[in-house]
């Protein structure tokens, strides 16, 4: 029973490492576990992550920016009577205080439009996130199938 215990704290001791390293702070803005999927160049790719402001005041993304692709643009997929569609959020994404919200397949993210090149898993994908309050955070996007990814529930079809 001990050594089942002490094996059990190992894991979360480790991970709580891996979440921590994919943590991004600036001012009251925290991002945590960026991450994109492969996708060929010329093509859109995607970036999802968690954002929450920790701030005491309103702040919002305006802006991502990365030499990886020609522009960047905060999008939601939503579904209307049966009928899926993302909406492009050209006054990004406001955050009140306390708020978090998730980018994931299906829901928010950020479309890549137009890759200068190939990404492909255990690539990283630098960005910008640029937010109302003047903060700017720089994150990386590691390539992969993301940390919560379920088969089943892939949106390539949709092509971001
Ligand atoms: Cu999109």
């Amino acid at each position: 029973m001990r050594r089942l215990l002490i094996a059990a704290a190992t894991l979360a001791l480790t991970l709580t490492g891996a979440a921590e390293a994919a943590t991004y702070r600036l001012r009251g803005i925290e991002v945590t576990q960026p991450w994109s999927r492969p996708a060929a160049a010329g093509t859109n790719g995607a970036g999802f992550f968690t954002v929450v402001n920790k701030g005491r005041a309103a702040d919002t993304l305006t802006a991502v920016e990365t030499t990886t692709a020609r522009k960047v643009e905060i999008h939601k997929t939503s579904m209307t009577n049966g009928v899926m569609s993302m909406q492009r959020l050209d006054a990004g994404l406001a955050l009140k205080p306390g708020e978090s919200v998730t980018f994931a397949p299906g829901g928010y993210h950020l479309m890549l439009i137009g890759l200068s090149k190939a990404t492909k898993a255990g690539d990283v994908i630098p960005a910008t996130l640029v937010f109302a309050s003047g903060a700017r955070l720089k994150v990386e996007f590691p390539v992969g199938a993301g940390p919560n990814a379920m088969p089943g529930m892939d949106m390539d079809h949709m092509k971001h």
